[in-house]
């Protein structure tokens, strides 16, 4: 990879979540979010664990900012607590300044810096509030509403930040929120697990009213604050690659795209497309919501640029049986081997990861040619690696299977953009450090910086976090 094919202003950098380093649950006013709610649930997350003080990176950003400039990079995006800026939530709810304070200071301090920010709105912390109030996403009129008010206030406060993005991978708020449970909050079918959810039509639903929020929320943008700021704003979709389990089978080749579609096109077919994939359709009928012309209209063409979170691969097998009422994956099975025993990858912490880089280069070139060619930013890629948390930390630093990780993935970014023309103007690495991880707590490390918990915090910057800068300054074009 010495061929420099990536564009001069090309932002490469680090992500975060404002739940999973923040901390402070309850500092500067601050409201509590459904996952503060979520992990007081005792066997939900897997070391009985929560955000309440993660990285406390709330009180550390000049560490984080300091951390940001040893590794060069140009941007970071990082996510917005909903909950520091309207405690409860909602539309006619009081604005809390001091939370719009630390975020300005925040973006006036990266920039002082030369560091891009690239800020997420929503990154699953929905204030409590709105959740016991009326029901949360669930409510198409009032969380759209609510969302469009708070998106306004964020707007009008952070006027230098030029690269927004509304949701974080609706695709797990609605499915692992609504459908299995596994997320905040909470809801499933399963009433082993939760005494309310419908797995069938809750999660569709969801599903709709992201669509419907962002596209309100860019509307505001561009008629209201992309005039005089002049900025950028796009959904962030989550969705790994597919390999067919038996490639001589039509069946499992077919299998494969409809994975994609339940999982990607769900929600970009109807931006770039204007309509639901017609695999969804026929498996849900009515219980996939349809668009009003009005939705339609704010909906299609949503999109500054596709965001793109990307970690993985699956060989995918068909079902032969009809699909069950909670199925949310297209009826068919994920697999990491293929008929023929070929193995996906390597296993990592993550028992759904396992890292396969020419996944990634295929999957950038289906995006492409599927959307006509969008401008995307590659906004989270990485990977954790089993048995970290357990190893000393001379170990941990010398992180050589994440370097790997990053060497494999960027040359397939590389190579998607120099062979195959796809458009690609960003690339942030999940994640500038260890962190929070949701349903698995902190056993499972991401980060390409080490956080000692125990320790006072203090952060350690691991041999990945070193090889990604040069990597893309040898591939960056200088004139
Ligand atoms: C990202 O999601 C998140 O944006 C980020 O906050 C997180 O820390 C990071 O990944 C690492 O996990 O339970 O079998 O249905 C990545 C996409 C999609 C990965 C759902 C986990 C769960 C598989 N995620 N998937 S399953």
């Amino acid at each position: 990879m010495s061929k420099a094919v990536l564009p001069k202003d090309f932002l490469w950098g680090f992500a975060t979540a404002a739940y999973q380093i923040e901390g402070a649950p309850t500092a500067d006013g601050r409201g509590p979010s459904i996952w503060d709610t979520f992990c007081a649930i005792p066997g939900k997350i897997a070391d009985g664990s929560s955000g309440a003080v993660a990285c406390d990176s709330y009180n550390r950003t000049a560490e984080d900012i300091a951390l940001l400039k040893e590794t060069g990079a140009k941007t970071y995006r990082f996510s917005i607590s909903w909950s520091r800026i309207i405690p409860l939530g909602g539309r006619n709810d009081p604005v809390n300044p001091k939370g719009i304070e630390f975020y300005k200071k925040f973006v006036d301090d990266l920039l002082k810096e030369g560091i891009v920010p690239f800020v997420t709105l929503f990154h699953w912390d929905l204030p409590d509030e709105l959740d016991k109030r009326y029901g949360g996403l669930l409510n198409k009129e009032e969380w759209v509403a609510d969302f469009a008010n708070y998106a306004r206030v964020m707007f009008e406060a952070l006027p230098k930040v030029k690269n927004w993005i509304t949701f974080n991978e609706p695709w797990c708020s609605s499915i692992l929120g609504y459908n299995t449970g596994l997320f905040a909050p909470g809801h499933t079918s399963d009433r082993k697990k939760s005494p309310i959810g419908d797995s069938s039509r809750e999660c569709w639903i969801v599903g709709h009213n992201f669509l419907i929020a962002h596209g309100t929320a860019v509307k505001i943008y561009r008629e209201e604050f992309k005039p005089k700021n002049g900025g950028e704003i796009g959904i962030t979709l989550n969705g790994d690659a597919v390999y067919p389990w038996d490639q001589e089978d039509p069946l499992d080749v077919e299998a494969a795209e409809r994975k994609l579609e339940f999982s990607i096109s769900w929600f970009a077919d109807p931006i770039y497309h204007g309509h639901y994939p017609a695999s969804m359709v026929k498996q849900l009928g009515d219980r996939l919501p349809t668009f009003t012309k009005e939705e339609l209209d704010l909906v299609v063409g949503s999109n500054d640029f596709y965001g793109m979170n990307h970690y993985t691969a699956n060989f995918i097998k068909h079902k032969k049986t009809p699909p069950a009422e909670d199925d949310y994956l297209g009826n068919l099975e994920t697999l990491f081997e293929s008929k023929t025993g070929e193995n996906i990858g390597p296993e990592t912490q993550s028992f759904w990861l396992r890292p396969n880089p020419q996944g990634f280069h295929n999957l950038l070139v289906w995006l492409s040619k599927r959307y006509n060619h969008p401008k995307i930013y590659v906004t989270e890629n990485g990977t954790s690696l089993k048995g970290e948390n357990d190893l000393p930390l001379e170990k941990i630093v010398d992180d050589e299977f994440r370097a790997e990780y990053f060497r494999g993935y960027i040359g397939a970014l590389a190579k998607a953009v120099s062979e195959d023309g796809v458009d690609i103007r960003g690339y942030m690495a999940w994640s500038l450090m260890d962190n929070f991880e949701w349903a698995e707590g902190y056993e499972t490390r991401f980060g390409v910086t080490f956080v000692d918990y125990e320790g006072g915090q203090k952060r350690t910057l691991k041999k990945s976090a070193k090889i990604i800068g040069p990597l893309f300054e040898s591939i960056i074009r200088k004139d």
